[in-house]
C-alpha cells in the first residue's frame, strides 16, 4: 500500500490514545501517517503483560465513550479487567473501526524536526515524512525506567522486565525468583509468581499503600444497568476530579469522631478500589491531619493481615502520606508475605550492593536466584517524548526547553513547537485521571482545533505557557503532593528535575479551562500563516 509523503498529520504511537486520534483524523478527511514501535497495537496492554497485570480503573468506566454502539456490544467480563480482556478489547476497536490497516508497525519514531513550515518525522525504518502537524501519542508510562542497580549484566539468570513482559509467558514453577521493586506491576505480580516460584524473594525499597481491588466477575444485570445508564455515567465521570464514578465525601475527617471514622474506613475496605478510602473526606488530600487517619487505618490493616511482625513493621508505609505516590491495587498481596517460601528484604535496612553471577547481593547477605524480576518502574511522563530528538523553532531541542522540568500550556502543546500537540501531556491531569476520559478529551480537543485552524499554525504563546506551568504548580502546592519521592515529581529517575507534572486541578474543571480556551478562539495559542494543508493522499 502506498502511502503519504507528505501527510497531514503524523500520530506517533497506536496505543488507546493514537487509535482514537486516528479514528477522529479519518472523520476530518486529513492524510495522516500513524507510527507505532510495537509489533502490535494497544500500548501499555501490549508491552505490560507480567502475571497479574490487570487495570486500576474499573471495565466499564475504562473503555472509550465516543461509539454508543461500541459501548453496548462489548462485553466485560470482570470488574477489574485484566491485561488480555483490555488488548482482545483494543484489539476488537481497531478491527471493528478499521483502524489496524492504517497503523505501521515495529516503526519507531526517532526524531521529528520543524523546517518552519513543517515538521520532519524520521523512523528507524529509516524512512522521512514531512508532515504538517504532529502528535505525540506516546504515553506516560511507556519508557521503562534505565537501571540504576550495579552488576546486571553478570547475572548468569533470567533478567525479565515486568514492562516487556515476554509474550508467551515465563514459567516459574520450581525456581528461585527475586522481584526487585513494589510499585503497582510488583504488587500485582508477587502473589501470581508466588503461585508458580518454589522461593519468592521481594526486594522492597519504598513500601506502599496497596488497598483490595476486590476483583469479581461482572454480572450481567449489573452490566446492562450500567449500560442502560451510561450516557449519564460518562457525563458524571468527564465533570468529576478523577474521571471516575464515585461520590465524594463533603465532610472533613477532623470532624468525624474515631469510631466514626474506622466505621467508614471500614466500608470503604470492604467496597475495594483505589478512590473509595479517598473519597471518604474532602481532606483526605489536602491537609496532613486528616490524611494520617487513612494512612494510620491502612498500616494497621496491614499488621493485621501479616503474622510476622518484622515483615509486617516493613511492608507498613511511614515515609510518605496516603495518596502522594500512586496508591496500588491489590489482590492477596499482604497475605502473599504469609506463605514460607515468600520473604521481604527491606532496602531501607540493608540495601541491594550489587548484582552477582548468582543473584542479589544486599548490605548483610547473598540471595541466589534462577530468575530476577525488575519491577522497577518508569521515566514517567517525559521519557518516552525525550526518547525522540525533538528540536523545534531555531532548533531548538525538547530536551533542552525542558531541562529544568516540563513546561506545556495545558499539557497539549509546548511554546517554540508549532503545531506539535501531547496527548495527556504533563500540565495535564492525565496520570492522576481514568486515562480513557483524558485520552478522549484531548483527543476531540485537537481533532476540533485541526478542524478549526484549516491548516494554519498553531503555537503556545511563551507568557500563556508560563501563566499555566506557574498555575499548574500553585494547584499542586495546595495538596500534599510535593511531600513523597514519587514518579509524580521525577524522583525516582536519577538526575530528573524535580516538579509535580501532572494537573492536579481535576479533571471536570480542567475540561472546562480547555473548552474555554477553545471556545475564546484558541486564548493563549499564537494562530499565523496561510492555510498550508497540504492533500497528499499517496
Ligand atoms: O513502577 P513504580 P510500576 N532499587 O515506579 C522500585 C501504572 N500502573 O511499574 O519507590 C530498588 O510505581 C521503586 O522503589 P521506590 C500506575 O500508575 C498501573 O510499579 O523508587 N528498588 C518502586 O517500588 C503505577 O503507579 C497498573 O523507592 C527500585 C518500584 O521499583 C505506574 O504505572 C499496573 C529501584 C517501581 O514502582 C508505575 O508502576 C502497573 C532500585 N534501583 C502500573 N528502582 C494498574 O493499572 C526502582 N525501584 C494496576
Amino acid at each position: 500500500m502506498s502511502r503519504p509523503s507528505s501527510p497531514d498529520v503524523v500520530v506517533v504511537g497506536a496505543g488507546v490514545a493514537g487509535l482514537y486520534q486516528l479514528h477522529r483524523l479519518r472523520d476530518l478527511g486529513l492524510s495522516y501517517r500513524v507510527f507505532e514501535a510495537g509489533s502490535g497495537i494497544g500500548g501499555t496492554w501490549f508491552w505490560n503483560r507480567y502475571p497479574g497485570a490487570r487495570c486500576d480503573v474499573e471495565s466499564l468506566e475504562y473503555s472509550y465513550s465516543f461509539s454508543e454502539e461500541l459501548e453496548q456490544e462489548w462485553e466485560w467480563t470482570e470488574r477489574y479487567p485484566a491485561q488480555a480482556e483490555i488488548l482482545e478489547y483494543v484489539e476488537h476497536v481497531a478491527k471493528r473501526f478499521d483502524l489496524d490497516r492504517d497503523v505501521e508497525l515495529d516503526t519507531r519514531v526517532t526524531s521529528a524536526v520543524w523546517d518552519g513550515e513543517r515538521w520532519a518525522i524520521t523512523t528507524d525504518r529509516p524512512e522521512t515524512v514531512s508532515a504538517r502537524y504532529v502528535i505525540f501519542a506516546t504515553g506516560c508510562l511507556s519508557q521503562p525506567k534505565e537501571i540504576d542497580i550495579a552488576g546486571l549484566d553478570s547475572f548468569r539468570g533470567n533478567v525479565w522486565s515486568t514492562a516487556r513482559w515476554p509474550h508467551d509467558g515465563v514459567d516459574f514453577t520450581g525456581r528461585r525468583v527475586a522481584v526487585i521493586g513494589t510499585g503497582s506491576s510488583g504488587v500485582q505480580s508477587i502473589p501470581v509468581i508466588a503461585q508458580q516460584a518454589a522461593e519468592l524473594t521481594v526486594f522492597q525499597r519504598t513500601a506502599n499503600y496497596v488497598l483490595p481491588a476486590r476483583n469479581a466477575p461482572l454480572s450481567p444485570q449489573a452490566q446492562q444497568e450500567q449500560k442502560a445508564n451510561y450516557r449519564t455515567l460518562r457525563r458524571l465521570a468527564r465533570e468529576s476530579p478523577a474521571g471516575l464514578l464515585g461520590v465524594q465525601g463533603e465532610a472533613s475527617a477532623m470532624d468525624a469522631t474515631a469510631e466514626e471514622r474506622h466505621e467508614v474506613y471500614e466500608q470503604a475496605w470492604k467496597i475495594g478500589g483505589l478512590g473509595a478510602l479517598r473519597r471518604c473526606y474532602n481532606d483526605i488530600s489536602l491537609n496532613l491531619d486528616a490524611n494520617r487517619t487513612v494512612s494510620d487505618y491502612l498500616r494497621d490493616k496491614i499488621s493485621s493481615i501479616v503474622r510476622d511482625p518484622e515483615t509486617a513493621a516493613a511492608l507498613a508505609p511511614s515515609d510518605h502520606p496516603f495518596g502522594t505516590k500512586r496508591p496500588c491495587l491489590g489482590t492477596g498481596y499482604f497475605e502473599t508475605y504469609n506463605l514460607d517460601h515468600v520473604r521481604l528484604v527491606d532496602l531501607r535496612t540493608t540495601p541491594i550492593t550489587t548484582i552477582t553471577a548468582e543473584g542479589v547481593r544486599t548490605a548483610d547477605r547473598l540471595v541466589e536466584v534462577d530468575d530476577l524480576v525488575l519491577a522497577t518502574g518508569f521515566d514517567a511522563m517525559t521519557g518516552a517524548l525525550l526518547a525522540v530528538d525533538i528540536r523545534g523553532r531555531h532548533g531548538l531541542r525538547l530536551a533542552d526547553a525542558w531541562a529544568e522540568g516540563p513546561t506545556t500550556y495545558l499539557g497539549l502543546q509546548v511554546a517554540g513547537f508549532p503545531n506539535m500537540f501531547t496527548i495527556t501531556g504533563p500540565g495535564s491531569p492525565s496520570v492522576l485521571s481514568n486515562m480513557m476520559v483524558s485520552i478522549e478529551q484531548h483527543v476531540d480537543w485537537i481533532s476540533d482545533c485541526l478542524a478549526r485552524i484549516d491548516g494554519h499554525v498553531i503555537e503556545a504563546s511563551p507568557e500563556a505557557q508560563e501563566r499555566w506551568v506557574a498555575h499548574v504548580a500553585e494547584a499542586a502546592d495546595q495538596t500534599l503532593m510535593n511531600r513523597a519521592n514519587s514518579w509524580y515529581v521525577g524522583a525516582n529517575v536519577p538526575g530528573k528535575p524535580r516538579v509535580v507534572m501532572p494537573y492536579v486541578g481535576g479533571v471536570g474543571r480542567y475540561r472546562e479551562i480547555c473548552d474555554g480556551v477553545s471556545a475564546a478562539g484558541y486564548e493563549g495559542f499564537v494562530l499565523s500563516g496561510g492555510s498550508a494543508r497540504e492533500r497528499d493522499h499517496g
